[in-house]
């Protein structure tokens, strides 16, 4: 660990307090340095490979703390323009321009970070209980240009900024947006069959391809073949695949995002028959989930994965490549 007040040295805390029953490997306490309002303290932890001085330094560290040392109460009115760039599906970013030189915070939450209009005294107003994401540019300037990510789509948020500068004036600021909604787009494309499971033949096989929002989910299902009705696959010659497959878009949304659909998986299972008195091959894929980007680049436009179903029993296994969009409406 590692601590400094913002525009000195580092410093490496080396004695750290334990209290009762605190594990000493896992816990303890330690005190910052004096502060006096306007300044930034920082406390940085890093593995044993790097430190501040060291190469990557600067962003391998694997938590930091800012404490913004700020006057009790304020009657201060920093001049400035915000100007609102863009609010996407996850993220929110804007520019504020200010007179004079401040420090900048930001802080989201779908709950109201400041649970009292009234507080006192008034520094509780720039403490807000429990962020879902926050920011700050603690590099005294006049302009913040700053992106809060990543948030979930569709829904309402909280936001409060505080501008302080270093004599610990401040002033918060604070209002609401809304996210925009999420829309998933899912076309299965093409089955590949990299083994056949029947060496010296073609193999025979049913498949059931299943979409998933959430744990729990079922969005979409897809059955090709069955136990009765088996489809005869090939690993040789061409053709080699089974065709395009040919299934309606799977279309979730435009909706809210929350923890019950937060996850879009996709799982697929295959079987390949072998006679009564043999085990039948199964190949699936563990549900690999569609990977949502965040931040200006969170849409996505037809993007091609490629979902492999890999070896249970037997040597049988395939791929299915599908495409996707991710749209933020
Ligand atoms: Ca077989
Ligand atoms: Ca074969
Ligand atoms: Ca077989």
């Amino acid at each position: 660990m590692w601590h400094r007040i913002l525009g000195n040295s580092w410093n490496q805390i080396k004695d750290t307090q334990v209290f009762g029953t605190l594990n000493p490997k896992r816990s303890g306490t330690f005190e910052s340095p004096q502060l006096t309002p306007g300044q930034i303290y920082e406390v940085r932890i890093y593995d044993h490979r790097t430190s501040p001085g060291r190469p990557g330094g600067e962003t391998r560290f694997k938590a930091k703390l800012h404490v913004f040392c700020l006057l009790k109460d304020t009657e201060s009115k920093f001049d400035f323009v915000d100007e609102l760039i863009k609010v996407g599906g996850t993220y929110r970013e804007h520019i504020l321009v200010a007179k004079q030189n401040t420090f900048y915070s930001i802080v989201v939450s779908k709950d109201s970070p400041i649970p009292n209009p009234n507080p006192d005294p008034d520094i509780f107003k720039g403490f807000p209980n429990f962020p879902e994401q926050w920011a700050t540019d603690d590099i005294l300037r006049t302009i913040h240009h700053v992106t809060v990510m990543p948030l979930d789509a569709g829904n309402t948020y909280n936001y409060l900024i505080r501008l302080s500068d270093d004599k610990g004036n401040w002033q918060v600021i604070n209002g609401q947006f809304i996210t925009k909604q999420r829309k998933v787009t899912i076309d299965y494309e093409t089955l590949y069959i990299n083994d056949d499971g029947d060496n010296l033949n073609t193999g025979e096989a049913y498949f059931l391809f299943r979409i998933f929002k959430g744990e729990k989910t079922e969005v979409d299902k897809l059955m090709i073949g069955n136990k009765r009705t088996l489809r005869t696959v090939d690993d040789t010659a061409p053709p080699w695949n089974l065709h395009n497959l040919n299934h309606p878009t799977v279309i979730l949304g435009p909706e809210s995002v929350n923890d019950d659909n937060r996850v879009v998986w996709i799982h697929l299972m295959g079987v390949e028959d072998d006679s009564p008195f043999q085990v039948d091959e199964v190949a699936a894929s563990i549900g690999p989930a569609i990977y949502f980007p965040f931040g200006p680049s969170e849409e996505v436009y037809d993007q091609p994965i490629m979902v492999p179903a890999t070896t249970y029993m037997g040597t049988f296994n395939f791929s299915v490549e599908i495409t996707h969009s991710i749209e933020y409406i």
